[in-house]
């Protein structure tokens, strides 16, 4: 059994997907960041970034104590592992899934985190921030949009290359990117988008999602974080 600590947010959304294409059976529990769930004691203790998502594994390979992963890259990495799926067998093959995986979490990801935040969230229209954002965001759909003139999928199959970049791309509105200036992404994206286990995990996040639109409170969790924050947490697990 595979728990999932879980909002429904792009980097949420990729072990979801992952489990719904593989059938394992797991449980969702919501940690909602607009309240500062992310900061209780006892997810800090799996996840000590304070970011969803994470998972335990209560059976995992060879038996023994659960096995706990944070950073949405190394879960996937690690259900892959676990499964045998969506990963190829040769070293060539899982260097290049691989590649793309991190492409996604250090560029893909973060860019269009920061592209999101200056455009939506940002109390001040930083106008410097939003041409830097929204012109790495287009930068990096060119790129995924020239590999996916090549293939059908990022890499050979389908694999979790593609299932980490997919709940970015699903929020291309928002990061005010028009899929039609990029025919590749646009195709991938519709594919996938059909996908039985994708709309299923989708459906599923809808069942966490509170609909609540972030407020004040959550403005002030979510953007207000500084090293003070990671202390205070700290002197509250010892006390
Ligand atoms: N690199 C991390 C990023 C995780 C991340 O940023 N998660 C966001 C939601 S998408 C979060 O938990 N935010 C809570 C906060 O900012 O306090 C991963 O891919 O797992």
């Amino acid at each position: 059994m595979i728990e999932l600590f879980f909002w429904p947010t792009p980097n949420g959304m990729k072990p979801l997907i992952f489990l719904h294409e593989t059938g394992l059976e797991h449980k969702l529990t919501p940690v909602d960041i607009n309240q500062g769930e992310q900061f209780a004691q006892y997810f800090l203790k799996i996840a000590p970034n304070g970011r969803i998502p994470a998972i335990v594994d209560s059976v995992p390979e060879g038996g023994g104590s659960p096995v706990s992963v944070f950073e949405s890259g190394a879960i996937l990495i690690y259900l892959a592992e676990k499964t045998g799926s969506f990963l190829p067998d040769s070293l060539r093959g899982r260097a290049e899934v691989f590649e793309w995986v991190m492409w996604q979490m250090a560029g893909l990801g973060p860019m269009l985190g920061q592209n999101h935040h200056f455009n939506v969230y940002a109390p001040e229209k930083v106008a410097y921030a939003i041409r830097r954002y929204n012109d790495e965001a287009s930068r990096l759909y060119a790129v995924l949009d020239q590999r996916l003139s090549e293939r059908e999928f990022i890499c050979s199959n389908y694999t979790i290359s593609d299932m980490v970049c997919y709940p970015w791309v699903a929020r291309h509105e928002r990061q005010q990117i028009d899929l039609e200036n990029f025919p590749n992404v646009k195709r991938w994206f519709d594919g996938i988008s059909e996908r039985p286990a994708v709309i299923e995990a989708y459906r599923q996040a809808k069942t966490v999602d509170t609909g609540v639109p972030v407020t004040e409170i959550s403005h002030s969790v979510l953007f207000g974080q500084t090293a003070e924050t990671v202390r205070k947490m700290a002197r509250e697990k010892r006390d």
